[in-house]
């Protein structure tokens, strides 16, 4: 029996992708910008309650200097990061430009199959399976580095892009079987271990959220293995037939103490 069903997910952090422009002449004034934009990120990066946030200066970004990202455990608390920003002496010399907003997400998708290959959806039976398997993933270092991501150590580069799965007549991620999307989405999977160690993802959902379903956000040592992995994802058939994507921007993550250097202030 086909099973047009949404695969079970597990959700962690929720996620803040900001993009601002900066007032040039204010921020590269000599004294004090540097300083408490430093301070505001010291405070900002070291969040008591779980999650990071952290500073990425865009390149060809059109318009947009800086990237900051966001992790939380909750709604609130990216509200006060935002409302900190806001109202900072730094966010007096920023616009912002773009803004993201999503939850760190993992996917059930192989799981969902096995339990529609075992059980009809909807009865009491697929449920415990779905629960089980969602228990047991959810306890899983490698799931739980994929809800709760680290800052990865030495992959100075970022890439940020809000990214949907296609409806169209014929070429419909949703109207497909969910065996069949578990299917591609290993194949996807696939693809992306050739990158280990190379590329760390950071998959954020967004449906419901925001414009997108759902948000990526790519960490690498080389800005080329950005090129390269999303080359080669094009050719596997979930970004091939189904994918569809936003902007996309590209940086260099830096720490609190080199926003002088960043801002060229002296
Ligand atoms: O094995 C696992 O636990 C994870 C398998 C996996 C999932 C479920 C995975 C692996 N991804 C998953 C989900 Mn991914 N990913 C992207 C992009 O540019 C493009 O064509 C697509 C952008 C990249 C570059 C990438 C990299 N992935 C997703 C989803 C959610 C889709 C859904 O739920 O339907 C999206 C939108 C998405 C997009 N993926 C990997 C990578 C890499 C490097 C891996 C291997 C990482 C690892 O093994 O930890």
């Amino acid at each position: 029996m086909p099973s047009q069903i949404a695969p079970a997910t597990l959700e962690g952090w929720y996620a803040l992708h900001q993009m601002f422009s900066i007032d040039w002449p204010m921020g590269s004034r000599a004294g004090g910008f540097a300083e408490q934009a430093a301070e505001l990120f010291e405070q900002l990066t070291a969040a008591a309650s779980g999650g990071w946030s952290e500073a990425v200066r865009l390149v060809g970004a059109g318009g947009a200097d800086f990237m900051f990202i966001h992790f939380r455990p909750t709604l609130e608390e990216l509200a006060e990061v935002q409302r900190t920003i806001a109202t900072s002496e730094v966010g007096r010399a920023m616009t912002l430009t773009f803004e993201y907003l999503s939850v760190t997400e993992a996917g059930l998708y192989h799981a969902t199959a096995e339990a529609a290959k075992a059980a009809d959806p909807g009865s009491e039976e697929f449920r415990a399976k779905i629960a089980e398997a969602s228990a047991a993933e959810a306890a899983s270092a490698h799931v739980r580095s994929r809800l709760y991501p680290e800052v990865p150590e030495g992959m100075r580069y970022v890439s940020f892009y809000p990214m949907t799965k296609r409806r169209a007549v014929e070429q419909n991620w949703y109207a497909l079987d969910v065996r069949e999307r578990s299917r591609l989405m290993r194949e996807h999977g696939m693809t992306g271990r050739r990158y280990a160690g190379r590329i760390f993802q950071v998959i954020t959902g967004s449906v419901g959220l925001d414009d997108w379903e759902w948000g990526v956000t790519l960490f690498a040592r080389d800005p080329l293995d950005f090129k390269r992995i999303v080359t080669e994802m094009r050719y596997d058939e979930a970004s091939a037939v189904y994918g569809e994507f936003g902007r996309f921007f590209t940086g260099i993550r830096f720490a609190p103490r080199e926003w002088g250097a960043m801002l060229g202030a002296a």
